[in-house]
This record gives C-alpha cells, structure tokens and sequence, in this order.
C-alpha cells in the first residue's frame, strides 16, 4: 500500500473496494488466534461464529487491531484525517456437515460431509438451499442509519479466506447505484441478523468477484457496495474480523427503515470536532 496513495483511493472511488492487502505481521497473526482460540475455548463455537460484536470494547488485542497502522493507513487515505470506529463483528464460518446444517453441537463436524457419497455431493451442489452459513447479497448501508460520510467495511482475514470456504464476494462499482430495495431472504441460513437481501433479479451476479484473502490480508469496501458470501464447504474455518469506519462528520439518522444504535464507537484517527456518536456511547 505504500506508494501512490492517490492510485489507491481513485480505484477505491471506482470499484468500490480493494483487496488481498498485506496488514498483520506472520507474529502478529499468531498471536490474534491465539487469542481467538481462547474465545472460541471460553464461548464455544456457535457464539463466536457470529456473536462476537463490539468486542473491541473488552479486549485489548482486538483494539489493536481496530487501530493497527497499517489499517488505519488505508482507511485515513479513504476517508481523510479524522475517523471514528462504528463496530466490529467476527465472523467466523464453520465447516460443517451439510447434512445437519442447523444442529447444535455440529458447528465443526465434517464427518458427515465427508461421508457423502459423489452422487448425494452432487444432488446437493445442484440445490443451494442447503441451510448452511451463508451471507446474502446485501449492502452495508441498509443496517445503518447515517448520512453525512460514507461507511468503510473492513474484512480482516485471520485464516486464508478462498472460494471453497466462503470468502467474500462483491459486485465492482455496484457503490454508485444508491441504496437498493432488500427483502426478508429467501434461503435458509443468512447469517445477518436482519436477514434481508437484495432481490436476486437486482443482483448482477455475472459481474461478481470473488475477493480471496491469505490471513493476515484484508479487503475493504463502500458501505453501498453489493456483496455475498457463499457456505464453508472446506473443512477449514473462515474467520475474518469486519470492523466499520466513518469519517468524523458523518452523524446518526432516524430511520425506521435502518434502525441502529453506536454503542461502541472511537475516535481511531484524528479529532472529532463533530461528536455526533458521542451521546450515543454508554457512560462509563
Ligand atoms: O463475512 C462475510 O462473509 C460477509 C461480511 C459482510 O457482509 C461485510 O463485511 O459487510
């Protein structure tokens, strides 16, 4: 990312996104699972897999992370000098068998997977509806009511996020389209907690990218960008840490459509002249 940083925000202006850049050190990947491992050890798999959110406000490591330099380099370059943190969320997808998608407990048995036979594997390929974690077509924007900046979504990879356990997906330039309806979706197994998606026949699906990532890489993309995530069907986890950015002058809105509270945030970069977020944070 060193170099021309002006290259850098003009394809970020145009795409929407970038990707597959270098943050975390091999030492400092290491010890961010370990870390994870200890969460996963203490919560058990089904509440880190999705339910891990703000938790930059308990622990130390995962703060770092939110301000590592070589993140906040990028973001600053995108969004200017003065940034506040939104939230962050770990999203961690299992592998799990795809024929008990939903049974407790089974969060990472891929024995029944693997026992498959071809014909069942392929019978099942043919039906995407398999219940297991998905993330559905869907633009940031439509969780959060804002105005005034944009947000910036971080994807931070602690394992090496590729196709075949679900790395993230997104449709280039599709940031310049406004915010585009979502509805209740259709296929089990949305991992967002508001499950909606955007209509299928709205989604330019031919033009998708898949945004593969080494740990210790990380993407980021436009708050309007559309992107998805297809199963884990490796047997390898998917875990990335998403963490949101907004320039200091971006302020709450009241919309019934986008409900949200900023519980959470921090001054990462800069000042904050504005405090537009600060009534929102719990006293402490
Ligand atoms: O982790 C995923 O698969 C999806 C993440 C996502 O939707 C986001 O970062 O906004």
């Amino acid at each position: 990312m060193s170099g021309k940083m002006t290259d850098v925000q003009a394809q970020y202006e145009k795409q929407g996104y970038l990707t597959s850049i270098p943050i975390l050190s091999a030492e400092e990947l290491q010890q961010a699972r370990d870390a994870f491992a200890l969460l996963e050890k203490e919560f058990g798999k089904d509440y880190t897999s999705y339910s891990l959110h703000n938790v930059h406000m308990e622990y130390d490591w995962v703060m770092a992370l939110t301000k590592h330099p070589r993140v906040l380099e990028v973001i600053t370059t995108v969004l200017g000098p003065d940034v506040i943190l939104l939230d962050s969320r770990f999203i961690c997808k299992y592998p799990v068998s795809k024929r008990s998608p939903a049974k407790a407990g089974d969060s990472n048995d891929v024995t029944a997977y693997n026992q498959e036979s071809e014909a069942e594997k392929s019978m099942s390929d043919q039906n995407s509806d398999t219940g297991l974690p998905y993330v559905a077509w869907h633009q940031d924007m439509k969780y959060w009511g804002l105005d005034g900046g944009p947000v910036v979504s971080v994807w931070l990879a602690l394992d090496d996020s590729l196709e075949d356990n679900g790395a993230l997906q997104v449709i280039p330039g599709t940031h310049c389209s406004g915010l585009l309806p979502h509805r209740p979706a259709k296929r089990a197994g949305n991992m967002l907690s508001v499950n909606q998606e955007i209509p299928e026949e709205l989604v330019q699906k031919e033009n998708s990218l898949l945004c593969p990532l080494l740990a210790g890489q990380m993407s980021i993309h436009d708050g309007l960008l559309v992107h998805a995530s297809d199963p884990n069907t490796s047997e390898r986890r998917r875990c990335g840490f998403v963490i949101r950015y907004v320039p200091a002058a971006a302020y709450p809105i009241q919309d019934p459509e986008r409900p949200r509270s900023f519980p959470a945030t921090v001054v990462v970069s800069g000042q904050d002249k504005y405090n537009h977020f600060s009534k929102q944070r719990p006293e402490l």
